[in-house]
C-alpha cells in the first residue's frame, strides 16, 4: 500500500487543530499506520529539510519546526501521497484553496500548519527519518472493503 509522511506542525498543535486535521484524513479513508507526538530536534530538521539548507528561509523554518511539539503520522492508501498534498493545499496558505487545510486554517507560508511528502520517494525517505519500521503497524480494517 502507498504510504506518506505527514506532520502537524507546532502551530497546528498549539492552535488545537490536531483532532480536526486527523479527522479529515480519517474521513477521506486514509489508514493511520503510525502516529506520535514529538519534538523535532535541530538535527532532525536538517535531515528532513536537507534540500532547503542554505535558502534564506531555512533558519526561520528550523526555528519554527523545532519551536514546539508536532504530530508525526504515516498514512496509507491508494494515491495517498498526491491525495494528502491536495487536501493540504498550496505551500503558501495565501494561495491555498478554501476547503484545503492550509486554505482553511493558515495565513502565512512560515506558519502553514501541516507538511506532507511530495513523492513516493520522499515519503519513504521522510518516514525513515521519523519512524522505526516496528512503529508502523500493518492491520486490517472492515472499512477497507467499502473503500476499495
Ligand atoms: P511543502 O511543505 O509544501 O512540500 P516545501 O518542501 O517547498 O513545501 O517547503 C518546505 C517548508 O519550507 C514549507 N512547508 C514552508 O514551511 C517552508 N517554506 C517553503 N518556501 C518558503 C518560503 N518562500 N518562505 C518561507 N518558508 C518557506
Amino acid at each position: 500500500m502507498e504510504r506518506t509522511f505527514v506532520m502537524i506542525k507546532p502551530d497546528g498543535v498549539q492552535r488545537n487543530l490536531v483532532g480536526e486535521i486527523l479527522a479529515r484524513y480519517e474521513k477521506k479513508g486514509y489508514k493511520l499506520l503510525a502516529m506520535k507526538l514529538m519534538r523535532v530536534t535541530e538535527e532532525l530538521a536538517h535531515q528532513h529539510y536537507a534540500e532547503h539548507v542554505g535558502k534564506p528561509f531555512f533558519p526561520g523554518l528550523v526555528e519554527y519546526i523545532t519551536s514546539g511539539p508536532v504530530v508525526a503520522l504515516v498514512l496509507g492508501g491508494k494515491g495517498v501521497v498526491a491525495g494528502v498534498r491536495a487536501m493540504n493545499g498550496a505551500t503558501n496558505p495565501a494561495n491555498a484553496a478554501p476547503g484545503t487545510i492550509r486554505g482553511d486554517y493558515g495565513i502565512e507560508v512560515g506558519r502553514n500548519v501541516v507538511h506532507a511528502s511530495d513523492s513516493v520517494e520522499s515519503a519513504e525517505r521522510e518516514i525513515a527519518i521519523y519512524f522505526k519500521e516496528e512503529e508502523i503497524l500493518a492491520y486490517e480494517k472492515n472499512v477497507d472493503a467499502w473503500l476499495y
